[in-house]
């Protein structure tokens, strides 16, 4: 074979079509509902753990269960809004001036098939929606939290499964009426048990904090 040959032969390798399966998606608004559908979960509820201090800034991005967490603003634990559960809940905390339009993403853990989360919608007018994506970062689904009506702080439950593996959500506002009318919060981010690799990862990382406290109670 010449060496031309073998090149293009190796360029029809890689364009094989690598995409083809439309994955099946489900949208959930209701907790239980979609807890008996996604099999075992993870419950982040921005709690301590990764997320302290409460009530700060935290760094971007921000590891916490295994999820990678960043904001189009800054990244915070907020204790100022109503939660869900405890006192905190999760906010991309406008940076002055608003140029970006509030929104969080969680890059999630290998074998992610099931997410969900509360989401409130502090924006007059405002519309939220989540979004799920898949490793090459086409949309999986997308779901519009439509909260406006619902007023300050109360919370939804937006909940989606995939035959696919999700590997991002993004929650963000769409169109806010004002710049500051873009503020979202979301609490109790509900997300597939990881895969064993993954779990085995997490617990070398937690090694260390493990053997410390060991230490500590001698
Ligand atoms: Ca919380
Ligand atoms: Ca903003
Ligand atoms: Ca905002």
């Amino acid at each position: 074979m010449s060496k031309i040959y073998r090149q293009s032969a190796a360029i029809l390798v890689v364009g094989v079509c690598v995409h083809c399966v439309q994955a099946a998606t489900t949208t959930y608004t209701d907790l239980p509902t979609f807890q008996s559908a996604a099999g075992p979960l993870l419950v982040d509820d921005f709690e301590g753990g990764a997320w302290l201090p409460l009530d700060s800034t935290q760094p971007q991005p921000t590891l916490s269960l295994g999820v990678s967490w960043t904001s189009s603003e800054e990244l915070a634990v907020s204790t100022t809004a109503g939660t869900v559960s405890g006192v905190g809940g999760l906010v991309p905390r406008d940076i002055i001036p608003p140029d970006e339009l509030d929104s969080l993403t969680a890059e999630l853990p290998s074998g992610t098939f099931a997410v969900g989360t509360w989401i409130a919608n502090a924006g007059e007018g405002n519309e939220v929606e989540m979004v799920a994506l898949d490793s090459a970062g086409d949309v999986l689904v997308s779901v519009e939290a439509g909260i406006e009506s619902l007023g300050q702080y109360e919370y939804r439950f937006v909940g989606i499964t995939s035959t696919d593996e999700i590997d991002k959500v993004i929650i963000r506002s769409l169109q806010p009426v004002l710049p500051f009318d873009d503020d979202l919060i979301i609490d109790d981010f509900y997300f597939t048990v990881p895969e064993p690799g993954a779990v085995a990862l997490f617990g070398l990382l937690m090694l260390p904090t493990i053997q410390r406290r060991r230490n500590q109670s001698r």
